[in-house]
């Protein structure tokens, strides 16, 4: 898979060099490439944001630079994901569903967004387009949530995570309960014991006390 975005923060990308994400790459199961939007500015300050039409707070991304930075990366098989407060939640369904496309473009806005016609655009020129937000709060762009995405949709590529077991255990929980306690060494920390079902070796009772422990977690959630 590849995955470009486009960023006036192209640091806030350094991250996909780190741990599972960074071998992904080294190992070619995906490729990154971060683009400056600024580098697209043409005006003598580098602007990239304009006051609103029709008034209101704050500033609007101007949809010139957009095109200019975003016509060269889209193909026919291009997803374009543009991230705001306003879009569809993003959750495992729709990282697995995005985790079999071949390219992923992030256009991370900053200020109050991006000027609503590249979206218009790219959809009318028969492009797939997301608005896609990770959840309801309000962050000061999307960068952040864009590496909240790539992380949990690039695992989801076969090859990326070491041990596949561990995804097919959750896909296995896909829409129960999430998650049962974990312990390791040592048997005893500042007085806590590990649950003594756990040492038994009886791995029917220990898979039914599991259960019965995520379940109970995922009620204390809802
Ligand atoms: C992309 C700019 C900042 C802040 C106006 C009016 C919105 C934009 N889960 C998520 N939260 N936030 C984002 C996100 C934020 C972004 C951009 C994504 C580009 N910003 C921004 C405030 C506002 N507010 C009242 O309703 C809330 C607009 C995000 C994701 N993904």
């Amino acid at each position: 898979m590849r995955i470009d975005a486009v960023t006036i923060f192209p640091d806030y990308f350094s991250p996909l060099k780190l741990s599972l994400l960074g071998k992904a790459q080294e190992s070619q199961l995906v490729s990154f490439g971060i683009h400056d939007l600024r580098s697209f500015a043409t005006n003598v300050h580098n602007q990239v944001d304009d006051t609103p039409y029709g008034g209101g707070a704050g500033m609007v991304m101007m949809p010139e630079i957009w095109g200019a930075a975003l016509d060269p990366l889209m193909t026919v098989d291009s997803d374009l994901i543009i991230l705001t407060p306003a879009g569809k939640r993003f959750d495992q369904p729709m990282a697995q569903s995005l985790s079999n496309a071949s390219h992923l473009v992030f256009a991370c806005g900053r200020y109050e967004g991006i000027d609503d016609r590249v979206r218009q655009h790219y959809l009318s020129q028969g492009f797939r387009v997301h608005e896609v937000s990770i959840g309801d709060y309000v962050l000061g762009g999307g960068e952040v949530a864009s590496l909240v995405m790539i992380e949990a949709i690039t695992r989801l590529i076969p090859g990326v995570l070491g041990n596949p077991g561990s995804l097919a255990e959750e896909s296995h929980n896909q829409e129960g309960y999430l998650e049962y306690p974990n312990y390791t060494k040592p048997q005893q920390w500042r007085g806590i014991s590990v649950p003594e079902i756990l040492l038994s070796g009886n791995h029917g009772e220990i898979a039914k006390w599991r259960d019965a422990q995520a379940k109970a977690r995922g009620e204390k959630n809802l």
